[in-house]
């Protein structure tokens, strides 16, 4: 059927095309945005399951769609003024690689949709945090009477907001390594670098590439921007030495130009001059690492100049993102947690050292050649006990039942029941899966749903 409408749009248009790489949330609304401004838009996707609706929402919108086995012969012979890529599509996929071969101007969706803006942006990249401080931000913007859009690797493209949203609205952008590697000029006023570690290692090839990647969030920024880095990270802060914009730090260790812990406090400093913006305890956000995403929001805010003392109160009120260590309520003196977000280890490690009481840890789902060492020290000091589900739960009752109480579960019901029969006054029941969701899931917002209303079911009774 596409191929057809395809032959009859051929024969009407003579225009180079501008090749949109993937039919998902981005490659849609990139090429909506692209056919709204004229341009000869097709967007090209390998797969051979793309939806109907998918295919009727494009040809609605004027623009062509090829799909499935034509997809590759088609990007091989046509004429195009440049092809714009979906980040999930990786630099070697054939799509890619085709249009390496072929020499055709290539970037990606958030490239794309910044040139058709001059609405500010502010940007966060990092391993861990991306989401939460985006959201922060976007929250720190609001409260504060500024408009605020939180986009892009978070859910919404950026090329959907710049086709809805107004002038005044500023852009919080999660950007993903993936979107950064297809990067030619994006330059940010604000660029937050919150923390690199080995990640998406398949999509880059190295880790020096994905920090290359990263990196590629301030290349192009202007000595009037601003560049937030981590200081007590090697891989973020080194980015100083190349920067061009205006470096501000954030540090849980020592005292720097921009926000850090001391003693008991959150402390800004800026031209010479500190300040005590909060007690650390006050931070609506428990764990270390949700003081280094704070922090990074303090200073992006600073920079778009509201006073301290309104972030303050934003950051107190900030009540997180939904599944990320978010609280579902207190029974019997237990505090209950959905983490169902944490799809790795990395995230699960975060998530185990965020409470100063003991944790009942819900853990397990499906594997991605999981490494449990990394969590033992983080599991000997604060797990009280581990309830284990899913298909990795053999794998992680043998890995600490002779250190830890270890119970398994057959389902997340199961799992509730469990944890709220072993969980002591004063404790947490974490459920923080370190895993994937797919073996019993839809993914982790089901999962996340599911926690919640047999948490809520189960005191109900
Ligand atoms: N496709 C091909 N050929 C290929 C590979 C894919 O044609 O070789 C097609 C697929 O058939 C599919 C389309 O490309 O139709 C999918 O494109 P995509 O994977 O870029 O998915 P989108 O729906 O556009 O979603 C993307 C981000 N996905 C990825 O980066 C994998 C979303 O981040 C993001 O929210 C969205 O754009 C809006 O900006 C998700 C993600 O998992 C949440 N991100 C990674 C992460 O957070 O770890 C980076």
């Amino acid at each position: 059927m596409a191929v057809c409408i395809a032959a009859v749009f051929l024969c009407m248009q003579s225009a180079p095309f501008l090749g949109i790489l993937g039919a998902g949330t981005s490659g849609i609304a990139a090429a909506k945005l692209a056919a709204h401004q004229g341009a000869n838009a097709v967007v090209i996707d390998t797969s051979m399951t793309i939806p109907v609706s998918t295919q009727e929402e494009l040809e609605g919108a004027g623009i062509l769609f090829i799909a499935g086995q034509e997809a590759e012969r088609f990007l091989q012979r046509e004429t195009f003024e440049r092809i714009i890529t979906s980040p999930g599509i990786a630099p070697h996929a054939p799509l890619r690689a085709i249009s390496r071969a072929r020499n055709l101007a290539l970037c990606g969706e958030l490239q794309f949709a910044w040139e058709q803006t001059n609405n500010p942006c502010i940007a966060i990249t990092g391993t861990n945090g991306k989401t939460t401080t985006t959201t922060l931000i976007e929250h720190l913007l609001r409260m504060n009477n500024r408009n605020a859009m939180a986009v892009g690797n978070i859910g919404v493209p950026l090329s959907q907001a710049v086709m809805h949203a107004d002038a005044t609205t500023t852009f919080v952008i999660e950007a993903s390594s993936y979107q950064l590697d297809t990067v030619t000029t994006f330059a940010p006023d604000i660029a937050i670098i919150l923390n690199i570690t080995p990640d998406h290692l398949s999509y880059h090839g190295s880790f020096a590439n994905y920090v290359t990647s990263k990196w590629k969030i301030f290349a192009n920024q202007k000595p009037t921007n601003t560049l937030i880095l981590n200081a007590d990270d090697a891989h973020a802060a080194n980015a100083a030495s190349v920067a061009r914009s205006m470096v501000r730090y954030m540090s849980t260790s020592k005292k720097c130009d921009g926000a850090f812990v001391w003693g008991d406090n959150i402390m800004l400093s800026e031209q010479q001059q500190e300040e005590i913006v909060m007690p650390v305890r006050k931070l609506g956000l428990p764990g270390v690492h949700n003081q280094y995403n704070s922090m990074a929001a303090l200073v992006a805010a600073r920079a778009v100049e509201i006073h301290s003392a309104n972030i303050r109160s934003s950051l107190e009120t900030f009540q997180g993102v939904e599944h990320r260590l978010e609280v579902v309520g207190t029974f019997r003196d237990v505090q209950y947690v959905n983490d169902s977000k944490a799809t790795n280890v990395n995230a699960t490690w975060y998530a185990l050292g965020s409470y100063d009481k003991p944790i009942v840890w819900i853990a397990g789902g499906r594997g991605d050649n999981n490494d449990y060492d990394s969590l033992n020290d983080v599991v000997e000091r604060n797990v009280a006990a581990i309830v284990c589900i899913g298909e990795e739960q053999q794998s992680i009752f043998n890995h600490w039942c002779t250190k830890k109480r270890c119970v398994k579960a057959d389902t997340l019901l199961h799992a509730v029941e469990a944890a709220a029969a072993i969980a002591q006054p004063h404790s947490v029941v974490l459920f923080s899966p370190a895993c994937k969701s797919f073996d019993m899931f839809t993914n982790f917002e089901h999962r996340g749903e599911t926690f919640k209303r047999l948490v809520g079911h189960h005191f109900a009774q």
